[in-house]
């Protein structure tokens, strides 16, 4: 899947701005326009933008709504609609008629478009539901025991939806390029770059450019290998991307990548051969008013950020984000850990996930249709160097290995990467953790155990790294750490919520980690604080963020800063 681009033989129209949109009923189905609209903007997520409950909370369908206009007098070209992600689950119509449907949140849909000869105006409609069950990422349980349908989530964000990122009109050539897989080997003092074209068309050239600009390599066959002598290695900090330029007789397209190695050895995490340590965050997609939606000014500051207080990586829970988000990691040399929305495995209660009625056979097919789409989109980034296949499922259920056994297998059959899946579970009872290469713990002591108590941090951690650790001998990565902090309370001495628990309680569980060297790897949670669900332990809320939701440093970022520049 190539994202669409304005160059010598296509055209990119981006159809950001402002939508029709609406509330509509469940079995709307777009055959007549909206009657009354009203203006909604794109990107974003509607639940933050009016000003009633019922608005922001809504359960059930709304439409997206837009006159698009195919330009004249462009001859032999298919055009496509680009969605970046639609959720949970969307139609898509024009003129009233079904064109597609996808089912997932957090990855692109790409549609050709049936464009009749002579007529330039169509009206397209994206239906969104909101809706989330037991065959969705992530789960949720619907129940309809009232007169409106009712959500229960079991994670802790927000559903906010809406058409959170780029909405694209394209075109290409008839006879184009489809798509572009790149995988680079590195030996002593070269790199293979192995490359495979997707086309209905002639391969004319293929172009190697280095990061100057020079042109290093040549081919002009559909699928090869390009020897490039003494690389210039892609790493932290050192976003140096080349790009492979295919021409075929209709089209052409340049994909940039970067040349890196990335390894799982005995308890290491190797870049380009070298063991690395991750310093950074857990994050989310979630800013003031547009909710979800991505916009590249706030993409920037959340990377000026993280460059500010010496991060190095990131991992995108609970779900895959915005393509930017990606190709800004790519450029700066941040790594990222991508993380399926396998997330809400986990009712929290004795209720079992993992079974025929609820997280099935089905809800497996979602799975790995959703895996497919992901590798689809990221397989190019140099900054993706592993995946994470689930947030905290329950890993401890019987029918738990079953279902990750074959998701395990399916993934693998389509990345070398190495994969993580984070636990809350602990080693003992875990029937799952041996099927990754790292594993991920979250862990809550002096917080969601022993509450405000700091004095067992210590002891405690150290024995469920170690116990982990001693079960699987993997390399673990602390995901999850962290305390809700209200900016601007300060108390000496301190107590939990103010500005100076946090830095207690990130230093605590530093002063653990950075003893055991089979941890590679510490990502606070959270980057920033974000909308959730209400409930009785969020004020307005999740509040461990680093930074505040307007990305303005708490207390403790100064101290990581600190920490983390050694
Ligand atoms: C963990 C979850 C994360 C939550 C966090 C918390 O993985 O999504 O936001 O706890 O409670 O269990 O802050």
């Amino acid at each position: 899947m190539l994202y669409p681009v304005t160059n010598q033989k296509r055209i990119a129209i981006s159809l950001n701005g402002l939508w029709n949109f609406d509330f509509v009923d469940l079995d709307y189905d777009a055959k007549v326009k909206l009657r009354k609209p009203r203006q909604i903007g794109v990107p974003s997520s509607f639940n933050e933008l009016f000003t009633t409950k019922e608005e922001r909370d809504f359960v059930g369908k709304v439409c997206y709504e837009k006159i698009v206009t195919i330009p004249q007098n462009i001859s032999n070209v298919m055009w496509r609609l680009r969605i970046g992600a639609a959720g949970n689950r969307s139609e898509i119509y024009m003129d009233g008629v079904l064109i597609g449907k996808h089912n997932g949140g957090f990855l692109p849909i790409d549609l050709s478009l049936p464009i009749q000869k002579d007529k330039h105006e169509y009206r397209v409609s994206i239906v969104l539901d909101t809706r989330l069950d037991y065959q969705t990422l992530p789960v949720g349980e619907m129940s309809d025991d009232g007169p409106n349908p009712k959500q229960t989530i079991h994670y802790d964000f927000s559903n906010l939806i809406g058409l959170h990122r780029n909405v694209y009109l394209y075109c290409v050539p008839d006879n184009h390029i489809k798509d572009i897989k790149i995988e680079t080997k590195l030996h002593d003092s070269y790199a293979k770059v192995q490359y495979a074209i997707e086309t209905n068309d002639e391969v004319k050239k293929v172009e190697l450019i280095d990061p100057h600009g020079d042109v290093v390599g040549r081919s002009s066959l559909m699928k090869g290998t390009i020897r490039v002598e003494n690389p210039s290695l892609w790493d932290i900090g050192k976003g140096i991307l080349y790009q492979l330029k295919v021409e075929t007789e209709h089209d052409v397209y340049t994909e940039s990548f970067g040349i890196r190695k990335v390894e799982v050895k005995g308890n290491k995490l190797l870049l380009n051969d070298k063991a690395v340590y991750l310093k950074g965050f857990g994050m989310h997609e979630d800013h003031v008013t547009i909710g979800k939606g991505s916009i590249s000014a706030l993409n920037i500051r959340d990377f000026a950020l993280l460059k500010w207080i010496h991060a190095n990586s990131f991992r995108t829970s609970h779900y895959p984000y915005a393509e930017e988000m990606y190709d800004l990691a790519d450029q700066m040399g941040i790594l990222i850990i991508n993380e399926m929305p396998a997330v809400g495995l986990n009712f929290w209660s004795s209720k079992q996930v993992f079974n025929e009625k609820t997280v099935n056979k089905e809800s497996r097919e979602v799975y790995k249709k959703q895996f497919d789409e992901l590798i689809e989109r990221d397989k190019n980034h140099p900054s993706v160097i592993m995946y994470s296949v689930a947030n905290e499922a329950n890993t401890h259920e019987e029918f738990a290995l079953d279902y990750f056994s074959e998701i395990f297998e399916h993934i693998r059959s389509k990345t070398k990467l190495p994969l993580m899946i984070v636990e809350w579970v602990g080693a003992e009872e875990n029937k799952v953790a041996h099927l990754a290469d790292v594993i991920g713990l979250n862990r809550y002591i002096g917080w969601y155990v022993d509450f405000a108590d700091l004095s067992v941090v210590e002891s405690k951690l150290k024995n469920e790294l170690t116990s982990y650790h001693q079960k699987y001998n993997k390399p673990i990565i602390l995901t999850e750490f962290g305390a809700d902090t209200v900016m601007g309370l300060h108390q000496l001495p301190s107590v939990a919520f103010s500005e100076e628990f946090q830095i207690e309680f990130i230093e605590a569980y530093k002063k653990v980690i950075d003893k055991l060297d089979f941890v590679i790897g510490e990502h606070v949670w959270n980057f920033a604080d974000f909308s959730t669900k209400q409930g009785l332990t969020r004020i307005n809320g999740n509040k461990k963020g680093v930074f505040s939701r307007d990305r303005q440093p708490k207390m403790v970022a100064h101290w990581l800063r600190k920490a983390w520049e050694k």
